[in-house]
């Protein structure tokens, strides 16, 4: 089967402006529009959006206008030619959320962070896609006493009910993270999405994403979280980045912290024939805080860049010569093998 080209994707906030919780932003803010631009100059194919990137200020809006903005938006898009990946509720940012969203304690706070679920259904439908993605940001605690985590279990599942039954055609795809902003998160790993979306009412249509750097601070090879996912059906997205390690989550460009460990999670995803479906990759990666104005699209166009390489190292590994030496059983010929070709040779 000829091999599938790969479509790229990020969003707004990946042209960021450096600030972080030390320091105030060190780039001038931009309009979206200067950032659509920047995505067609470089050549991406779609935009991903939290509900807020697609309509600002959204709790402030009537049903109505978050709908009339959201159709705005799409004709922006489609006269850039560019699609709408996926659409996530931002439920991390409200005073309504500080306790989590799904899973607050404050039944009022439960009920907002389902309305605002149920907009962000109504932007993807106008922005064209059938994707919402959940980053479960404040889903866990800080206290462990603080809350009753067999409970929370119940409030995710009748929150993705919720959203199932109000419309018929998404689908959802969970993106875990095992900490930050939470000490302890309640779902870290692709294996606890998938198990959440067996309890739902229409399993078949919850799925998740898998972001790199938050499978190597659960202290997982991403490659591994990727087959995983594959061998449900259900990798619906992906945010590639890399991370140096156990620290906060570092974004940094694809590649850029392990090299081996990106190969291994591009030939995954050759391996499983992802894209073959429509599926984008996303880059969520930021520029580094020190980035100049005139540098600020690189770190999207090296990751791009790294990833296609390894597309290539991936599609020129001698796997003929990698089965000879498993059947020997002789690893260490096998691992010298991927560092040879990985420096060239
Ligand atoms: C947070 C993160 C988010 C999600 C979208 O670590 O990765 O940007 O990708 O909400
Ligand atoms: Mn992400």
């Amino acid at each position: 089967m000829k091999p599938q080209p790969y479509k790229f994707c990020f969003g707004p906030w990946n042209i960021s402006e450096g600030q972080d919780p030390y320091g105030p932003p060190v780039r001038p803010p931009q309009s979206f529009e200067w950032k659509l631009e920047a995505l067609k100059k470089i050549g991406f194919d779609a935009m991903m959006f939290h509900d807020d990137d697609a309509v600002p200020d959204i709790d402030q809006k009537t049903d109505a206008q978050v709908r009339q903005e959201a159709r705005a938006l799409r004709r922006k898009l489609s006269d850039a030619g560019i699609a709408a990946e996926m659409v996530a509720p931002r439920l991390w940012f409200d005073p309504r959320t500080i306790d989590g969203a799904y899973t607050s304690n404050d039944p009022k706070c439960r009920a907002y962070a389902i309305q605002r679920s149920l907009r962000c259904i109504d932007v993807a439908r106008e922005l064209g896609t059938d994707l919402i993605v959940l980053w479960l940001a404040r889903e866990g605690t800080y206290v462990r006493e603080s809350k009753n985590a067999r409970r929370c279990v119940d409030y995710l599942v009748e929150a993705i009910n919720r959203m199932l039954a109000y419309d018929r055609k998404i689908r959802i795809a969970i993106e875990p993270k095992p900490n930050e902003p939470m000490d302890q998160a309640y779902i870290p790993t692709i294996g606890h999405a998938l198990a959440l979306a067996q309890l739902t009412d229409d399993p078949d249509r919850v799925g998740c994403l898998i972001e790199t750097a938050h499978a190597i601070l659960a202290g997982l090879d991403p490659a591994d979280e990727i087959d995983f996912a594959c061998a449900f059906g259900k990798l619906w997205s992906i945010h590639l980045n890399d991370q140096n390690g156990l620290k906060f989550d570092q974004d940094k460009p694809f590649g850029s912290a392990n090299l081996r460990v990106a190969f291994n999670q591009v030939r995954a995803l050759e391996r499983n024939g992802y894209g073959r479906k429509g599926e984008y990759v996303c880059f969520d990666v930021h520029p580094f805080r020190t980035t100049k104005v005139e540098h600020w699209l690189a770190h999207l166009e090296n990751s791009r860049r790294t990833f296609l390489r390894l597309v290539e190292k991936a599609r020129t590994f001698d796997e003929k010569q990698a089965r000879a030496l498993i059947r020997d059983r002789n690893y260490a010929a096998l691992d010298q093998m991927v560092l040879e070709h990985l420096m060239g040779r």
